[in-house]
């Protein structure tokens, strides 16, 4: 660390503080200012100069994955606004690929193919994009298992599954009644559910209503999701809420299991310049649930159907063509018809994360605004409810004195908490956004052990299990929400930086930088065991039960229905059968069924048309995915393979002719009966080596 790199974190964190905050009130800007000069007095020490080259070595082998070798964790990073999921490994940071969830991918086909589009399907129609934040993988015994990892759409509001067999999504779910889903898709530790919290109140049901009714009309609501059936996610119950703002969430566990806990903000109920105006309160609220009190209330009928408007989009394991169904009613459960059901522990300020300790003791709060970081206690905050220690009521709902269930707070943290992950050996760490900086502390004493300075502005920390009840506590990764001077200069917007930090010892070891897509806010890991051998290698041809399905080359063919032409395609090393097409009229809707007959590993062809106003479809071995094309002029138009599959890739080709409306062309497709003995042959031989056509 150098003098002048920590002159720069200075202005970089100062002129942030400025643009970002500009309305908070000038003593904490004083206080800022005092922790930014301390975090720069840190940085300059001297000793840390010299010892530079030595940890830059040391840091270096700690990440060195040599080639052909395999990552130790897999880790997976939402893509804010790119709507996507990207998987990493750790600790080399490497790439390892980006899986599709809410946002159409040219790459893939995902969302452009027939087969994908309901995945999509909205009460809004299609709906091609989402921002994504939280990663959240299933647990068993409050464990990661490496089963599925969950995803939210924070936009219009949506939670998806994705299989870790396949890397692919195979369930989206909508979350009515609700407006941004940002807290969520946080699990139980048996993934008995995963939640969402609506993060905008809106009028529920929504309405046509003025703006200025928010207090009046304006609520939140808390939806519990089932989720351990894989296709059957549904809403078990919503909870209807004050009209505040909810903003994360975190399942208790151990002594706490059964219990949920979402922090809020802008309890003001301010509607216009929240910046301003959702910051008058110095507390703010989490919110503890009481899961089986709920389940209780909706046995016994206290949960009132509700008229709801959502869709169910769900991949058939077997045809592996997604089916959307809409949905019509929820169950809701109003907190003053089901008392116990929720209660409110004040926290200070505009809390962001709620964290919840391996030991399901410790419930941290994030106070974006707090000098400190708030810790409550979950055995205090049971003897509160039964001695009542409660300070007023909102809405029916109780609200504990702060008192009663604080276990302590940690003083002069940093500037800015936002989340907190456990290393699972007593330790907290919590990310400073304000301050640019990872603090360590430690639970119970609350005394504050380390600081590491990030690049800048760190947003979601994580330790691969960290906000479970079993973190394998190695690494810690910090992701930054600016990057600024980090990389060589790529214009005015830049990719998104993470960085990896070694927790082993008792001081944090700054190993690693690298960029990132989108903007990942949450991410998990977990050991590559636990997914790696159970990854599907390709999917079998005889199980592929799309209607569509070519299964050889004697079988494809083309047929007209009425205005539509289908086409029956196989494509296989290195040719598609039929390759040549006529017939076709303009005016004509033509939907190409590509079975990629390959039963071998990696073995993806890929299929794009010209002209097409839609992608490529890539197929992998064994699938059978459908490419729409609509011809907009008469012509010959060549259609060709997009992944370079084998040394005769560049000869996977074919034509498609298109003639006037009323055409006396006859529709044929040519089907040779020698290509498809040759087709077994390219089967049997590796990827690189195909037999001549
Ligand atoms: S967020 S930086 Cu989880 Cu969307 Cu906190
Ligand atoms: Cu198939 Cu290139």
């Amino acid at each position: 660390m150098t003098v002048r790199s920590a002159r720069r974190i200075f202005s970089s964190t100062q002129e942030l503080f400025m643009k970002r905050v500009p309305l908070l009130p000038k003593l904490t800007l004083m206080i800022a200012a005092g922790a930014i000069a301390a975090v720069v007095l840190y940085a300059c020490s001297a000793t840390e100069t010299k010892t530079n080259n030595v940890l830059a070595g040391n840091a270096a082998s700690k990440v060195y994955v040599p080639p052909g070798q395999y990552d130790e964790y897999y880790a997976f990073l939402s893509g804010g606004f790119n709507g996507q999921v990207m998987a990493y490994g750790l600790p080399s940071g490497r790439l390892l690929k980006l899986i599709s969830v809410y946002s159409q991918n040219p790459e893939t086909g995902w969302g452009y193919n027939e087969e994908t589009k309901p995945m999509l399907q909205t009460t809004y129609g299609f709906v091609p994009w989402d921002d994504t934040h939280h990663t959240e993988l299933s647990q068993t015994n409050g464990v990661p298992d490496g089963r599925w990892l969950f995803i939210n759409g924070n936009n219009t509001p949506r939670v998806a599954r994705i299989d870790l067999t396949t890397f692919e999504t195979t369930e989206i779910l909508q979350i009515p009644n609700a407006a941004g889903g940002h807290a969520s898709p946080f699990t139980t530790p048996d993934t008995k559910y995963i939640v969402s919290a609506t993060r905008f109140s809106v009028p529920i049901p929504n309405a046509d209503v003025s703006i200025s009714t928010f207090k009046q009309n304006f609520k939140g609501t808390l939806s519990f999701i089932t989720a351990d059936q894989p296709g059957k996610m549904d809403i078990s119950f919503q909870i209807m809420m004050p009209g505040f703002n909810y903003d994360l969430g975190h399942a208790g566990k151990g002594p706490s299991n059964g219990w949920f806990f979402f922090t809020m903000y802008n309890t003001e109920q301010a509607y216009q310049k929240l910046e301003l105006n959702a910051s008058q309160n110095d507390k703010d609220f989490i919110a503890a649930v009481n899961i089986r009190q709920a389940e209780q209330c909706v046995a016994q009928g206290k949960a009132k159907a509700t008229p709801a408007d959502y869709f169910h989009n769900v991949m058939d394991a077997k045809t592996h063509i997604a089916r959307a169904e809409r949905k019509t009613t929820v169950r809701m459960l109003d907190p003053r018809e089901c008392p116990g059901v929720v209660y409110f522990l004040p926290t200070p300020k505009s809390p962001h994360g709620v964290d919840v300790d391996p030991s399901g003791e410790y419930i941290v709060a994030g106070g974006k605004l707090a000098t400190v970081i708030p810790v409550h206690s979950f055995s205090r905050m049971q003897k509160a409810i039964a001695d009542k220690a409660f300070e007023s009521d909102v809405q029916g709902i109780p609200v504990l004195k702060y008192n009663s269930t604080i276990a302590g707070e940690v003083q002069k943290p940093g500037l800015g908490p936002l989340h907190t992950e456990f290393d699972g050996k007593g330790n907290a760490y919590t990310s400073m956004f304000i301050s640019s900086e990872v603090v360590k502390w430690k639970l119970g004493t609350w005394e504050v052990l380390d600081r590491m300075p990030v690049y800048y502005s760190v947003g979601h920390i994580m330790i691969p299990g960290g906000d479970s009840q079993k973190p394998w506590g190695k690494y810690l990764l910090s992701m930054n929400k600016i990057t600024k001077d980090r990389y060589l200069p790529t214009g005015p917007e830049l990719a998104q930086s993470a960085q990896l930090i070694d927790i082993s010892g008792d001081k944090m070891k700054m190993l690693l930088d690298f960029p990132t897509i989108g903007e990942p806010h949450y991410a998990q890991a977990i050991p590559a065991e636990l997914i790696r051998d159970k990854s599907v290698k390709f999917f079998k041809l005889s199980d592929n039960a799309n209607p569509n399905v070519t299964t050889s080359e004697a079988a494809g063919g083309i047929r007209r229905d009425g205005k539509r032409v289908h086409v029956n395609m196989i494509a296989i090393r290195s040719h598609f059968a039929p390759d040549n097409l006529e017939g076709v009229q303009l005016g004509d809707t033509v939907y190409f069924h590509v079975t990629n007959i390959e039963q071998d590993w990696d073995i993806v062809h890929g299929f794009g048309v010209m002209g097409a106003q839609n992608s490529e479809v890539v197929i992998a071995p064994g699938a059978t995915r459908t490419l729409k094309w609509v011809p907009t002029i008469v012509g010959v138009f060549p259609f060709y393979c997009t992944d370079f599959c084998s040394a005769l890739h560049q000869e996977m080709q074919g034509y498609v002719r298109v003639s006037p409306a009323g055409s006396t062309v006859a529709l044929t497709a040519n089907v040779s009966a020698r290509a498809s003995s040759q087709s077994k042959r390219a089967q049997q031989t590796p990827r690189s080596v195909s037999g001549p056509r």
